[in-house]
């Protein structure tokens, strides 16, 4: 794509992390939340989206993100990044908690327009990635997915496999895949057509 079309978001604000739903902000704007396993990459992807670099915090660790985090966009739409599931080292408390805080956000959050699932295109498909996404599946939800890290594909072939072996696995189960999105944070692969695709889901809303 060429440069002049690239999308550029003039304004971008952290505007707070919280873990209950009735605090998250409430305004009638569109959300996007981005929701995967813990390291998956979903906050590189905010900072990817946003081009900014140090917005969402990163970590080599998994579990960095431990709060639902909000970021305004053009005070008109919201990212939403969310804590990553299946973090193995932690208590199995903490764990139920970031899990019944994060499906309750998505269940409950009054203006999701839709949210994310990240898998990580390097890895076989997950049990946990499956399960989650047929819970979204059972309770209505809808939902695109991303393939991230695919700057760590050295052959096209072996991440066209990969990425087949995931839906496959999903098409064991669903009829159909959702929209799909390949992206790296390193490259910058995919940012356009994910901004792409939400502007046009903005526009179903009327949002500028
Ligand atoms: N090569 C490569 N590394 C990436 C990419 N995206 C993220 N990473 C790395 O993966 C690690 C985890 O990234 P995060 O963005 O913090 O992952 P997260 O999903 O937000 O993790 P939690 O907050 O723990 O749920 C970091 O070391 C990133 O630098 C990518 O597209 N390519
Ligand atoms: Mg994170």
């Amino acid at each position: 794509m060429a440069d002049s079309a690239k999308h550029i978001l003039n304004q971008v604000e952290f505007v707070g992390s919280f873990d209950k739903i009735e605090d998250c902000p409430s305004d009638e704007v569109p959300c996007y939340a981005f929701v995967g396993r813990s390291n998956v990459g979903k906050s590189s992807l905010i900072n990817l989206l946003t081009d900014r670099k140090k917005l969402a915090r990163i970590s080599k660790q998994p579990g960095k993100t431990q709060m639902i985090n909000f970021f305004h966009v053009d005070n008109a739409w919201y990212l939403v990044d969310l804590p990553g599931y299946g973090y193995a080292k932690e208590s199995k408390k903490l764990r139920a908690k970031w899990d019944k805080m994060v499906r309750s956000y998505l269940a409950e959050a009054p203006n999701l327009m839709t949210s994310f699932v990240l898998v990580d295109s390097n890895v076989p498909p997950q049990e946990y990635d499956l399960s989650f996404i047929n819970w979204l599946g059972e309770n209505d939800l809808s939902f695109g997915l991303i393939y991230t890290k695919v700057d760590r594909h050295r052959k096209e072939q072996i991440r066209k496999n990969k990425i087949e072996a995931i839906q496959q696995s999903i098409l064991e189960s669903w009829s159909e895949l959702p929209p799909q999105f390949a992206v790296s944070a390193v490259s910058g692969e995919g940012r356009e057509q994910l901004l792409a695709y939400i502007a046009q889901l903005n526009t179903l809303v009327k949002v500028h």
